[in-house]
């Protein structure tokens, strides 16, 4: 089935995307079915880069699109006024300055109730850990968009064990290039490339360590 909001997120077509976005809010779409469109969109985009189509303009072109669907969406955002006990670290690891996709999952996780800790991007593996330390933290979020950074996920995983922390905390990867693959080379518990599936994975590990708290 064609869907026109991919299909105008893919043409950077602004205006009749935040007008589709609107639309659907009306008609009832979910906030998290109206950004997997979007982020199908995005895709397209980037793909069409890869191939010379497009240029760093149409990217940043996306962002500002994508910055215009959240504005609009944030508000009908279900927000859980509970803050519940467990806390998630989220950040880009190092070299990465992508944080679109992490943001969303930070403020869909912060509108349920979960406190989350955001380092922000091109965070470093030393950091993460520190946070972790810090926030004892029971979650660890990493984002990465660039596969060539990939590699600092690892060291992540590693530098966790060298803590004797990894047995405290899960790794959660999510972006663009993750896989299963990605998550075995990382050494990371999940991965996640979609809104759907990502907070599915939230939800699993945060009632397991709510039952054991
Ligand atoms: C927008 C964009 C940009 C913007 C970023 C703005 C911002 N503030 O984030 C700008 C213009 C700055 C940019 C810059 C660059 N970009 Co760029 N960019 C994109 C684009 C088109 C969309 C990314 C996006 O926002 N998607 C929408 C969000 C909603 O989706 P998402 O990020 O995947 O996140 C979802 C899931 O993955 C998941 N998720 C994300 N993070 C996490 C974390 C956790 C813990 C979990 C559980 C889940 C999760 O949930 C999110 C919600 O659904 C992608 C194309 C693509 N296919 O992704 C290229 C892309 C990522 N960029 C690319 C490149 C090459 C670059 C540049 C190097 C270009 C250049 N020559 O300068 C620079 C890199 C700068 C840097 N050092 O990081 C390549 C990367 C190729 C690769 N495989 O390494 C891509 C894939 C385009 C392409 N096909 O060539 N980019």
């Amino acid at each position: 089935m064609k869907d026109e909001l991919q299909i105008a997120m893919a043409d950077l077509d602004e205006e009749r995307t935040l007008m589709l976005v609107e639309e659907r809010v009306k008609a009832g779409y979910s906030s998290v079915e109206i950004i997997e469109s979007c982020r199908r969109g995005v895709e397209v985009v980037g793909e069409k880069y890869s191939d010379s189509h497009y240029y760093l303009s149409d990217l940043i072109m996306s962002e500002e699109i994508l910055k215009g669907v959240m504005r609009i969406l944030e508000p009908y955002i279900p927000t859980n006024g509970s803050v519940k006990g467990l806390s998630i670290v989220m950040g880009t690891i190092e070299g990465d300055i992508h944080d679109l996709g992490k943001n969303i999952i930070i403020y869909l996780l912060r509108s349920s109730g979960y406190q989350v800790h955001d380092l922000g991007v091109d965070v470093t593996p030393e950091r993460f850990i520190q946070a972790v330390n810090e926030t004892k933290a029971s979650i660890l979020g990493i984002s990465v968009l660039l596969s060539f950074c990939i590699g600092s996920i690892k060291k992540v995983v590693d530098l966790l064990e060298d803590a004797g922390l990894r047995d405290k905390v899960k790794v959660v990867v999510g972006g663009y290039p993750v896989n299963q693959e990605v998550k075995e080379f990382t050494g990371a518990d999940f991965y996640a490339n979609d809104v759907t599936e990502a907070m599915r994975i939230y939800r699993e590990i945060l009632e397991i360590k709510e039952d054991s708290v």
